[in-house]
């Protein structure tokens, strides 16, 4: 049965999509037991940016993002598994900070930079809901 908590929203960033580990990455999810239900290549613009990290407008590091996010291409995916799957996918995402991320984990193993980090997954069973709702309003 599908429900609000079985799916969850990602993003490959664009640094993800430029390096070429948009692949790699899906894979790890696929390997988990995670399903792909929507998924698409898309550049994204700044409104629809600032409607994904309202949480983040008025932070220091929020237009670097916006710079980040919408300079090239990016991934952006529904992934559905388990209850709470936005919590498995955070797991394997690990701690924003690469840095401060595990081996074993997409960040830990993948980057070092803070903003440039790879990957998005939604936070809560609300924010997926949220996140899908922008992203592919159709599901
Ligand atoms: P999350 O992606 O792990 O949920 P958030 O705190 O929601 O982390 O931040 C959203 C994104 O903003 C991060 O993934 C990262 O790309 C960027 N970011 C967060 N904090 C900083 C910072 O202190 N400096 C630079 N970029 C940051
Ligand atoms: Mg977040």
């Amino acid at each position: 049965m599908t429900t609000a908590s079985n799916r969850t929203f990602i993003i490959c960033k664009p640094d993800a999509v430029e390096r070429g580990y948009v692949g790699h990455i899906l894979d790890r999810f696929e390997r988990k037991g995670l399903k792909l239900v929507a998924g698409e290549l898309r550049v994204l613009d700044e409104a629809t940016l600032s409607q994904h990290y309202a949480e983040h407008v008025e932070k220091p590091f929020y237009g670097d993002l916006v710079a980040f996010m919408s300079r090239s291409p990016a991934f952006v995916a529904v992934l559905e598994g388990p209850e709470d799957t936005f919590a498995v996918v955070r797991t394997m995402m690990g701690a924003t900070n690469p840095a401060e991320a595990p081996p074993g984990t997409i960040r830990g193993d993948l980057g070092t930079e803070m903003t440039e980090n790879l990957v998005h997954g939604s936070d809560s069973v609300e924010s997926a809901t949220r996140e899908i709702g922008i992203f592919f309003p159709s599901l």
